[in-house]
């Protein structure tokens, strides 16, 4: 089955305008927050409604779709055959918990393994990011114009500061070597940044669905994202992601170094 992805487009319009709702109400009450594997991976309680939300408003409308989801209420998924909607309720825990801002919903849709949409909410600036392959990205329904390419030197990096500060892949040349390092804890906030033009690249340690959208909206102006190798991206695993526009990628994957 082909997606249609109009249909698809005003779908996620609609149902992650909801989700900011439920979670702006939600910042009204004190969170709950749970340690998962450590003292920086956090979960709330609104991670998890925001996901059973979500989850119910995806299989309503595509019930033979696959949901993986960072706060898995439904079946992991171990292949990628037919509709598979990739989501983050809540990217950049620690930013929703500690700044109340800086974080975002992500939703990646990929058909047996080709990405075809990708939505990106920053929920406190009210702007959502939608596109794809075949689908010109726009902000809250509006054409953006497409990012442009710089070298490595011309444009900011982003990165995670655990792979910073432990100069994980040479990081920390390939981010000296940039016009300047970014680092907003949020995977969602990074490829949103790419995207909007407003910086070249991220490198991190990411799970699935922290790439699944950011990489469908990319695919439409050349976004390469791939683990360090330059090998492409298993989107049923956890691994080192590159994220950057094609010259600055290029002048990355000649500095990584992979351990
Ligand atoms: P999360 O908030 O949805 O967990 C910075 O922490 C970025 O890396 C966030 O986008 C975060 O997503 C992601 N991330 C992936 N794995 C993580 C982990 N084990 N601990 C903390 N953040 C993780
Ligand atoms: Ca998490
Ligand atoms: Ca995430
Ligand atoms: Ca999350």
């Amino acid at each position: 089955m082909m997606l249609d992805l109009k249909r698809l487009e005003n779908e996620l319009m609609a149902w992650l305008g909801e989700s900011r709702v439920r979670i702006l109400d939600a910042m009204n009450t004190p969170l709950h927050v749970d340690v998962k594997s450590g003292r920086n991976d956090l979960v709330t309680n609104v991670d998890k409604a925001n996901q059973r939300f979500l989850t119910n408003k995806i299989l309503a409308a595509y019930p033979d779709a696959r949901i993986e989801g960072e706060e898995g209420t439904a079946e992991k998924v171990h292949d990628l055959a037919g509709t598979v909607f990739f989501l983050d309720p809540i990217d950049g825990t620690m930013n929703f918990v500690k700044q109340h801002a800086n974080f975002a919903v992500m939703i990646g849709v990929y058909e047996n393994g080709a990405p075809r949409f990708g939505a990106i909410l920053d929920v406190m600036r009210n702007e959502v990011l939608t596109g794809g392959p075949t689908v010109a990205p726009k902000r809250n329904g509006r054409r953006l114009p497409l990012p442009k390419d710089h070298e490595l030197k011309d444009g900011l990096m982003g990165a995670s500061g655990p792979l910073l500060i432990h100069n994980k892949l040479n990081v920390q040349v390939i981010n000296e070597a940039s016009s300047g390092t970014r680092i907003t804890g949020s995977a969602g906030i990074e490829f949103k940044a790419i995207i909007e033009g407003q910086q070249i690249g991220y490198i991190s340690y990411l799970q699935p669905w922290d790439v699944a959208a950011g990489m469908a909206i990319g695919a439409h102006f050349g976004l390469q994202v791939t683990r360090p190798d330059g090998k492409a991206i298993n989107m049923l695993e956890p691994g080192f992601v590159v994220a950057a526009l094609p010259s600055a990628y290029r002048d990355i994957r000649k500095l990584i170094v992979v351990d």
